[in-house]
């Protein structure tokens, strides 16, 4: 990560722990369901999803009101952390360990488990529903965000990502539709929702989205290679896992080399989407052009 990157992820992710602390406190009340889901959600994740919100939002306004926006970037980090829960359920991908710690279902049950994932997702639309803005920057927020999350974004990339589990893809497209969805569509979402919060034009807006698309491909191709050259040590859960389960990977398809390459190109598209629009703007495209440091470990090893 570079420098610029790390200095915005050490000053707003402790804020937006505390809020995530903070506020699932005030609103769970039933003990054991609170528990569970606050183990999940407070497990040390990267928060790479509401820091692309801040981020995006921080690019075009530095007198950011942080009240306002902490309820929205907490949002998509409780979906996110709902659809991990789900994900390493005995039913999917039946994992033990994630972010560094027994899995949900194995620390408190299948059904306490299920039931925090539906807790985690319901409650997003609650906190987004509950921001003091102006109702149709509101509705259109709430539609980005289940478009993203659910049948018509990750929900149905993981349906394909099941059915398809064992089946290998042989075309590179299908495997980039499938991680569009699973993934591609959550970490678009900040980047949209600040754009309508922001109320930006349809050009700033599209170059947003091609952002976060080109970001979200490559941080799958990053996934999957690291699933084969990292250790469980580093990421915290098992990994080797992709290959012997039969999953539609980037490596598994096109090899190691040429998924780098691959990963290299979807950067550059990335940075390129940003950098293209900037002119006659108040758009300082700095701050989200270093999140695409994150991935220097993989291109460097
Ligand atoms: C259960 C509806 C449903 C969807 C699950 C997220 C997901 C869809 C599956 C997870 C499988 C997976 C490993 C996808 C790769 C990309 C990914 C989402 C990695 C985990 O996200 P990070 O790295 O995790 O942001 P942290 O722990 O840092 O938040």
């Amino acid at each position: 990560m570079d420098e610029k990157l790390t200095r915005f992820v050490q000053a707003q992710r402790p804020v937006l722990n505390q809020f995530l602390e903070d506020q699932l406190t005030r609103d769970v009340a039933q003990p054991t369901l609170a528990r569970s889901m606050s183990y999940s959600l407070l497990a040390g994740g990267k928060r790479l999803r509401p820091l692309l919100y801040l981020a995006t939002i921080f690019s075009f306004d530095q007198s950011v009101d942080l009240t306002q926006e902490l309820p929205i970037a907490g949002a998509i980090e409780l979906i996110h952390t709902y659809s991990l829960i789900h994900d390493d359920l005995p039913a999917m991908d039946n994992d033990d360990y994630r972010r560094g710690r027994l899995t949900n279902h194995k620390k408190f049950g299948e059904a306490m488990a299920i039931l925090a994932g539906d807790g985690l997702l319901t409650l997003a639309f609650e906190w987004v529903a509950k921001s003091p803005v102006d109702p149709l920057v509101l509705s259109e927020m709430i539609r980005v965000l289940a478009q993203a999350s659910g049948p018509s974004g990750m929900v149905a990339g993981q349906a394909i990502d099941i059915e398809q589990t064992g089946h290998p893809l042989h075309e590179l497209a299908a495997i980039q539709q499938l991680d569009a969805l699973k993934t591609g569509r959550l970490l678009t979402a900040p980047l949209q929702m600040a754009s309508i919060k922001l109320k930006l034009d349809e050009r700033l807006r599209q170059a947003l989205v091609e952002f976060g698309q080109h970001f979200g491909v490559a941080f799958q191709i990053y996934d999957d290679l690291l699933d084969l050259t990292s250790t469980r040590a580093a990421q915290g859960k098992q990994v080797h896992k992709d290959e012997a389960a039969g999953k539609n990977t980037y490596p598994e398809l096109l090899g190691i080399p040429q998924a780098r390459q691959q990963l290299q190109t979807e950067l550059d598209q990335a940075h390129l989407s940003l950098t293209a629009v900037t002119e006659g703007t108040s758009f300082n495209p700095e701050l989200l052009l270093s999140f695409l440091s994150y991935f220097d470990e993989e291109r460097e090893s």
